[in-house]
């Protein structure tokens, strides 16, 4: 099948007062290592500005010994943000830019910059992306779980719980709705989002769900474990969430309310998630994912006969590439496209470790796990760089994927609204003359 496609990795970002543990060579190697051939990471502004960050991403990318893209993040407003979003889509091969609900202090946008934003997205024919959760009130939600005297891991998800990421989303989807503009919301992780997303799309609004694959296996019991670094690695934003919510995104991802499955790969190692042993708040947050994305989703989805193995292949991978425009040079296996094939066991087993696997952190959330469906060879870019259990990569030999700018795709979307107006009888004809 065409080599997995995860749509959100974060490899050597600076975050929470330190930088995660895979860069982009370590992290590609994993990925490699189980079955996917090209990853999309978000590149942060420095101090809001995009050109530099978009600088500072391409020499972290440089060792990249798998094909990626990129998606940018957006956290300030001003004219020269604006024109800097227009040369990345233009120039630097972005089609995508994420806001942040969240982090406030840090990433998080207002409403009045989500709506610029939207409308810039929108102007350009560029896919806004959202982190969807209540940043106020997750400071709200922190405050009331410190004063209780709950400073450990369980405090995450108590502080931030479903409701608020639910919230957002239905904020975020309206406003989008209000503009306009497709959306993409990213990592949802609770029904209540799902929901939302699923309401939306009956509607006929054009609104993107993406999953994770924590999302798909994981639940919060093991924040709950007296161990500070068991329950620690399982710290990610949006949290995992009680027993039920992942059966939900499961049935979601199957009935096609959900359409692809990223990883959010993030990983500090135990040193880093120590920083948070007084104080959830100070817990890198973030899960691996970039190695075990494909058999995750194998088992808990093909081998549990919720999808085909048809869909599996969308999920993973044509879908991702159609939605940001590079398919079918990714995302098939077809005349012309990259060869980036992967051959997968159904019937063999995986057992994930910390110990075995190929990430540079020393903690994994899936250690111990066992499950089907296990990535025998990886074809990149028409070399085998995982067989027998050994990879062959080199740094430097990953390619910037420039992802095609939709160009005018949206337009129609803006000739809609002024024909709809018209079609209202706005502009009313008014005569001035006072009677
Ligand atoms: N969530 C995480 O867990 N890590 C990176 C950023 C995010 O939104
Ligand atoms: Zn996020
Ligand atoms: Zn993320």
């Amino acid at each position: 099948m065409p080599g997995g496609i995860d749509p959100h990795a974060h490899l050597a970002m600076d975050f929470m007062g330190t930088q995660t543990i895979d860069d982009f060579f370590s992290g590609q190697a994993a990925a490699l290592a189980g079955g996917t051939t090209m990853h999309m990471d978000f590149v942060l502004p420095i101090n809001g500005n995009l050109s530099a960050g978009f600088e500072a991403y391409k020499e972290k990318a440089k060792i990249s010994c798998m094909d990626y893209g990129f998606h940018m993040a957006v956290t300030k407003w001003d004219d020269e943000v604006s024109h800097d979003m227009e040369v990345m889509v233009k120039e630097n091969g972005i089609n995508s830019f994420k806001f942040f609900l969240a982090y406030k202090g840090s990433f998080m946008v207002s409403d009045e910059l989500f709506l610029e934003g939207l409308k810039k997205c929108k102007s350009l024919g560029a896919l806004a992306m959202v982190h969807a959760e209540n940043g106020d009130a997750i400071v709200e939600g922190q405050k009331r779980m410190i004063e209780l005297g709950i400073t450990g891991p369980e405090g995450h998800p108590l502080s931030r719980p479903p409701v608020l990421e639910g919230e957002a989303t239905a904020r975020a989807i309206r406003l989008a709705g209000f503009v306009n503009t497709p959306l993409y919301v990213v990592h949802v992780m609770s029904s209540d989002a799902m929901e939302e997303i699923a309401k939306a799309r009956k509607s006929g609004q054009k609104v993107i769900g993406e999953v994770v694959s924590a999302g798909l296996a994981l639940d919060d019991t093991k924040v709950w474990d007296p161990d500070f670094i068991t329950a620690a690695k399982f710290v990610m934003s949006p949290p995992v969430r009680a027993p039920g919510h992942d059966k939900a995104l499961q049935g979601a991802l199957s009935t096609g309310i959900l359409q692809l499955v990223a990883t959010d790969h993030c990983t500090f190692n135990s040193t880093q998630k120590a920083f948070g042993i007084d104080d959830f708040r100070k817990i890198p947050n973030g899960v691996n994912g970039l190695e075990e994305r494909m058999h995750v989703v194998w088992d808990t989805m093909v081998e549990s006969g919720k999808i085909s193995v048809t869909d599996f292949v969308r999920v993973t991978s044509t879908e991702c590439a159609k939605i940001f425009n590079i398919y079918p040079k990714k995302g098939a296996i077809l005349a012309g496209s990259d060869a980036d094939v992967i051959i997968l066991d159904p019937k063999a087993s995986v057992k994930i470790t910390a110990a075995t696997h190929h990430s540079r952190s020393d903690t994994n959330v899936y250690d111990g796990r066992t499950g089907k469906g296990k990535i025998l060879v990886t074809i990149a870019g028409g070399r085998i760089v995982w067989q027998n259990g050994e990879l062959k990569v080199t740094p430097g030999t990953g390619k910037y994927i420039k992802m095609q700018p939709f160009g005018y795709a949206f337009e129609g979307i803006d000739r809609k609204d002024a024909e709809y107006l018209k079609s209202l009888g706005a502009p009313v004809k008014r005569s001035r003359a006072l009677s």
